[in-house]
């Protein structure tokens, strides 16, 4: 008997809806239907496929947002590429070490990237370069329309890799999370059913799409319900309270929420035809989820997930289910398995706060080139270690609603953005006048958490603090580079010879 194809994209197309001409993807230009989608994906798919790479070659994006990027995506899916996104915000230094990594036979920057692309593609083993500009026009457009719009989607199997997605990690060196077309294809099914999506759907789509929030868990999720997308560059509240009315439903990270609510113009009346708004990616402040709900009568639905396992848990949707309770991510969803353990990784009771492990078909199978890695993050029966501290129930929670507590890895979310202070500390610690250095996240109104550090000069140094600062964005994109540096004479230490981070936030809320 045949195997059913399980490429993801088979799965999207065979949900499309049977009138092609029904808008997708809604800018505030132009209009592109479902047959757009299917036609332009498999334009870029026979650009790609006229390379002819072997099934498996790794195709790394670093492009604005747009309908084209979203396209490319799809046809790297169709194509039996493996796709790597990379935010628009790294820096040179930074993507050539996914490119080093991740060996890629294909790269697409934005225009104005170009000359440092061809050398950095000559430097690392000859990756042929296309551009791609916020506009959807660039060298892979140009090849991409002298294509044929039909193509035939590669024959996958569902762990066959479609998209490495790149993390950082506690040592200061990125893993690339390896996403198969089964780890991808499961989770979108999951959702469409748990948030009730339907073809009336509008979903006001503003996230980027170089992460699992926008690129996986908004876009599958409309695209597998034949829903329509509001398109937009990224959130701007301006334009956001212009599609509101149009729209149904909205995912962002809490900063998002937080913005919308700064604006005396987001009201009740705006969010008429919503029926769900979706917070992940970051801890959403119980007084945001209250604030939100006196202003629009809306609980804020808040979902958690990570780059190796797509989303984890969610808040109910349908009111039989329960609750939206603020604080809490809810139970886990349909398929997940998650528990609680201490660090021998045994589970452990109702309310206990310990380490969150997960299973599932959505859990990746690895770190690119990282077996050691790999088995460090997995308990021997196969459940990965998600490095978030959580409880089940407890405070007089349902036994499966999941409260995530912190995280015992080392890691700040700023905006829906992860920064491992590692990183920065080691371009820190090699500044002139710099001995050592601490980056710690605080508490910040917009952003969640704040990136800023502590620096120790070195005898007789006096470093410039601002100087620093404008160094560190040669190097790292601008979401990591600390909101503020203090100078400080010594790192506090405890017998073990670690630095404090607790007592540097402490002492930095307290000023000094
Ligand atoms: C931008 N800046 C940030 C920042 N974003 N600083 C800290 N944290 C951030 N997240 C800085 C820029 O460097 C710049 O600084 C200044 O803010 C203005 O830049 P901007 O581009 O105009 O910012 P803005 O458009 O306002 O962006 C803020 C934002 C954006 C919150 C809208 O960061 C965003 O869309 N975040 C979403 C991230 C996301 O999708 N995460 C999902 C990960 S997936 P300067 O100094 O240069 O002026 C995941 C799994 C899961 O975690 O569960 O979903
Ligand atoms: P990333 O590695 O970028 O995929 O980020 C994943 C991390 O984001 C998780 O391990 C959590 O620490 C965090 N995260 C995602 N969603 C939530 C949430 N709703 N509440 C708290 N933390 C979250």
């Amino acid at each position: 008997m045949p195997q059913p194809n399980g490429n993801l994209y088979t799965l999207l197309a065979s949900h499309f809806p049977a009138d092609g001409s029904k808008v997708a993807i809604q800018t505030p230009e132009k209009n592109y239907s479902y047959d757009d989608i299917d036609a332009l994906s498999a334009q870029y798919a026979n650009a790609l496929a006229s390379l002819n790479l072997p099934a498996g070659s790794r195709i790394a994006v670093q492009v604005e947002k747009s309908p084209e990027a979203l396209m490319l995506y799809l046809a790297s899916l169709r194509a039996g590429l493996v796709y790597l996104p990379l935010n628009t915000a790294y820096r040179d230094a930074e993507v050539e070490y996914f490119v080093t990594d991740a060996e890629p036979a294909v790269l697409v920057c934005d225009p104005t990237r170009e000359t440092g692309m061809h050398a950095l593609a000559q430097k690392t083993g000859g990756a042929r370069v296309f551009t791609l500009d916020s506009q959807g026009a660039g060298s892979l457009t140009d090849a991409a329309q002298a294509q044929d719009p039909t193509f035939d989607t590669h024959a996958s199997q569902a762990d066959d890799l479609a998209a490495i997605l790149y993390t950082s990690g506690t040592t200061g060196r990125s893993k690339g999370a390896m996403l198969s077309h089964g780890n991808l294809s499961s989770n979108a099914l999951v959702l469409h059913d748990y948030w009730g999506w339907s073809d009336q759907d509008v979903l006001l789509h503003m996230l980027p799409i170089f992460h699992v929030h926008g690129l996986f868990v908004a876009s599958h999720a409309a695209l597998l319900a034949g829903a329509s997308m509001i398109w937009l560059p990224k959130l701007d509240i301006a334009q956001a309270l212009h599609y509101l009315p149009q729209s149904t439903v909205m995912m962002g990270v809490p900063t998002y929420y937080v913005r919308l609510l700064d604006d005396p113009g987001f009201t009740r009346d705006v969010c008429r035809n919503m029926r769900l708004f979706i917070s992940g990616s970051a801890p959403l402040l119980s007084d945001t989820f209250s604030a939100f709900e006196a202003r629009t009568g809306h609980r804020i639905l808040e979902r958690y997930g990570m780059s190796e396992t797509i989303m984890l848990t969610s808040n109910p949707y349908h009111q039989a289910d329960g609750q939206r309770i603020a604080g809490t991510v809810g139970p886990a969803l349909p398929g997940v398995d998650l528990r609680i353990t201490n660090d021998k990784d045994e589970p452990l009771g109702t309310g206990e706060i310990g380490d969150v492990q997960v299973r599932g078909p959505n859990v990746f199978s690895g770190y690119w080139r990282m077996p050691e890695k790999t088995r460090e993050e997995f308990t021997g029966d196969g459940w990965f270690r998600t490095g978030d501290m959580g409880s089940l129930g407890g405070n007089g929670l349902s036994d499966n609603v999941v409260t995530i507590v912190g995280r015992n890895k080392d890691l700040i979310i700023s905006g829906g953005y992860n920064v491992y202070p590692k990183e920065i500390e080691l371009v820190l610690d090699e500044q002139p006048g710099v001995l050592e250095s601490a980056v710690i996240g605080v508490p910040h109104p917009d952003f969640g958490e704040a990136v800023v550090a502590v620096v120790v000069p070195l005898e007789g140094a006096q470093p410039d603090t601002e100087q620093l600062r404008e160094t560190l964005r040669t190097d790292l994109a601008n979401f990591k580079v600390p909101k503020e540096i203090r100078l400080i004479s010594a790192l506090p230490r405890n017998t073990m010879g670690k630095v404090q981070k607790n007592v540097l936030r402490q002492d930095w809320s307290a000023g000094s």
